[in-house]
């Protein structure tokens, strides 16, 4: 089993993603970021990766980030799980994640997490689940501050949506 934590659009503000992974990293395999701002990812990982070697990092650009180094989307495995990894900005996710879903189907993913809307979002399709982790710094539509931890146990996949401020009261 392996658990992840998965966030969102820090748009510069990384402050509450660093508690997130000083609370949460010894019991989690990685920190996903899913774009806006891959530099936001870039300084998390540069500076708790030399303290948490154990913790995958894994960032992709969002549609405010241009690094070249830092792809697009993300399709990989984790144990029996196929996880697709986008920001979501080229699937109309503001009408229906219908889109999204499709695209991850073609590529034999059961996983999907994008960002984006700043909304947070998870459910179940078919076999396939849809993550949004929200937004640690702006969120929208009257949503929370929100993170998400992903747990993969062979092919299962759960996600569970926290609101940052009801877990760390003060910060
Ligand atoms: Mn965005």
């Amino acid at each position: 089993m392996k658990k992840f934590l998965v966030i969102s659009d820090t748009h510069r503000n990384t402050m509450r993603a660093r508690r997130l992974i000083e609370h949460y990293q010894g019991e989690i395999n990685g920190v996903w970021h899913l774009g806006d701002l891959s530099s936001d990812m870039a300084s998390l990982s540069a500076a708790y990766y030399p303290r948490y070697p154990h913790l995958a990092f894994a960032g992709i650009n969002g549609n405010c980030d241009y690094d070249p180094t830092v792809p697009e989307e993300r399709l990989f495995r984790i144990e029996d799980c196929k996880v697709f990894m986008t920001h979501g900005h080229r699937y109309m996710i503001r009408y229906s994640t219908d889109f999204l879903a499709e695209a991850a189907r073609e590529k034999g993913a059961n996983i999907v997490l994008y960002g984006h809307s700043h909304i947070p979002l998870v459910k179940e399709e078919g076999g396939l689940l849809i993550l949004n982790p929200g937004s640690l710094s702006e969120p929208r539509g009257g949503s929370p501050y929100s993170y998400a931890i992903l747990t993969i146990d062979g092919f299962r996949a759960s996600a569970k949506l926290y609101d940052y401020s009801t877990e760390f009261p003060g910060f």
